[in-house]
């Protein structure tokens, strides 16, 4: 074996109960903020595709588990959906919801494989929408009071726990990029957002310290490192500090370390959109770091310095241009480019910087466009594509474990076809095809027979495929 990984280590997936379940209005479930969107704008949603139906996990679970065994999948994360499990703002429990966790939580362990889970994925409730979302401070209270239920419910079989999944998305994509609701341009609402869901993942972990559940607690970042075009050069080399800061350095710190970057804070207050805070709240952040970190890593970034001034609203924009170099190796249907050793990269960073805390990737993965187009005459996706991008990011993974870097599993995203929000089944990540107009009828992928192989294995050769 040319790549062997330890005995343990985690092999799984990771998709989220927004873009899995489906059920948006079944089992006393309430509306989240994609159900709200989708019903006032479904013109912004690829092919006008919704989050009702999704993969339909919340009636085919047993189906889907059981094939993601044979797909070799040992750990899996989903989300627990806020909406499924607390009705209202004064914070009532919805029992079926609760129960269809358990069901899931249970089929999981009984097909051995490990659930993780994770208590926010984009998906806030429609009444806390109402009340201002993460621009409110109760919105993080109540945040904190819900993931303290699902402590108390599933903790007992629950050893792996998030509070948040990327959670520098909400406030880049709902309050700059406009990708996410409610689809504003707003850095002072971005900084102050983005504030707000810091401090409730801090309190969420002060939750789950109190729960006494023997589990762990942690939070998934997307790690996306900024490469400048000529590192010598001071002014490219700041415009990708300075990305670093915003998009990767907002979370991580104050997550790992407590504290947030003097110099984003020296940002935020130069552009006077610095939130107002206490020190209560700056003590509840230094106090409740997280034990382990998941790290989701898709596409790099690229930043120089600015050639021409930066006009327009307030925006990441203003201090870099992005550049592309021939040879840049892309996706081309998802537009991002691919950068395998970016995963060594992220390693040594935490290693070095972070303590190196535990930590585990959390998603990594490969959507395609119109993929029936590699399907063959057995109704099998040939996805070769998807199998040399597994292996060549596990190349740089491989590296840096034997280094020391405390990486303790892979996740691809995503086991089966899932829902990409805006996206919707425009980009299929599955090692399971889903067909969404065959009753989400299952089916395995090339990549799924090799995934088996690999997680059976703990490694694999340069040469198979
Ligand atoms: C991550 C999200 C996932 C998933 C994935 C793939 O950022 O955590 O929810 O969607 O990206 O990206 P996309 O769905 O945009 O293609």
């Amino acid at each position: 074996m040319d790549y062997q990984f330890r005995e343990g280590f985690l092999w799984g997936g990771a998709s989220s109960g927004p873009q899995s379940e489906g059920g948006w209005n079944e089992g006393g479930r309430v509306p989240s903020e994609w159900d709200y969107w989708f019903e006032r704008e479904p013109e912004r949603f690829f092919r006008q595709v919704g989050p009702a139906v999704t993969s339909d996990f919340y009636h085919k679970y047993k189906e889907y588990i059981k094939k993601m065994k044979e797909a070799g999948i040992k750990s899996y994360r989903t989300s627990i959906q806020w909406s499924r499990i607390i009705l209202d703002c004064e914070g009532h429990v919805n029992e079926e919801g609760v129960a269809f966790y358990n069901k899931i939580i249970d089929e999981m362990i009984k097909n051995g494989i490990e659930p993780m889970m994770c208590l926010h994925h984009f998906d806030l409730p429609v009444y806390w929408v109402e009340k201002g979302g993460f621009e409110n401070r109760d919105t993080a209270k109540a945040f904190a009071r819900f993931a303290s239920v699902c402590f108390e419910r599933f903790g007992d079989r629950v050893t792996y726990w998030t509070t948040f999944n990327e959670p520098v998305i909400i406030p880049e994509t709902g309050y700059l990029y406009q990708r996410h609701y409610p689809a504003v341009c707003d850095a002072r609402r971005a900084a102050l957002v983005g504030f707000t869901v810091q401090l409730a993942s801090s309190l969420a972990v002060a939750e789950f310290k109190k729960s006494g559940c023997k589990g762990k607690i942690g939070v998934i970042i997307n790690l996306t490192p900024t490469y400048c075009e000529n590192p010598d050069d001071p002014a490219d080399k700041k415009a990708a500090d300075t990305l670093d800061l915003i998009f990767n350095r907002s979370f991580l710190d104050p997550s790992v370390l407590g504290e947030y970057p003097r110099e984003l804070v020296e940002l935020l207050d130069s552009e006077g959109i610095l939130p107002e805070v206490t020190e209560e709240e700056l003590q509840i952040i230094r106090e409740n770091r997280v034990d382990y970190l998941g790290v989701n890593y898709y596409h790099p970034r690229r930043a120089r310095a600015r050639r021409t001034p930066y006009e327009g609203p307030l925006m990441p924009e203003k201090y870099y241009e992005p550049y592309e170099f021939a040879g840049q190796k892309m996706n081309t249907s998802r537009g991002w480019e691919i950068y395998e050793p970016a995963v060594y990269d992220i390693a040594k960073n935490i290693q070095e910087n972070y303590g190196n805390i535990p930590w585990y990737m959390s998603e990594n993965g490969m959507g395609i466009q119109d993929e029936e187009q590699f399907m063959d005459g057995n109704g099998v996706i040939q996805d070769d594509y998807r199998i040399q991008f597994i292996k060549d990011h596990l190349k740089y993974l491989h590296k840096a474990i034997a280094e020391g870097a405390n990486c303790f599993g892979y996740h691809l995203w995503a086991p089966f076809d899932c829902w990409s929000w805006i996206n919707a089944y425009k980009n299929r990540y599955g090692l399971l095809r889903v067909d969404i107009y065959d009753g989400c009828k299952i089916t395995m992928k090339k990549s799924g027979s090799w995934f088996k192989a690999l997680s059976d294995r703990n490694g694999f050769s340069e040469e198979e495929i």
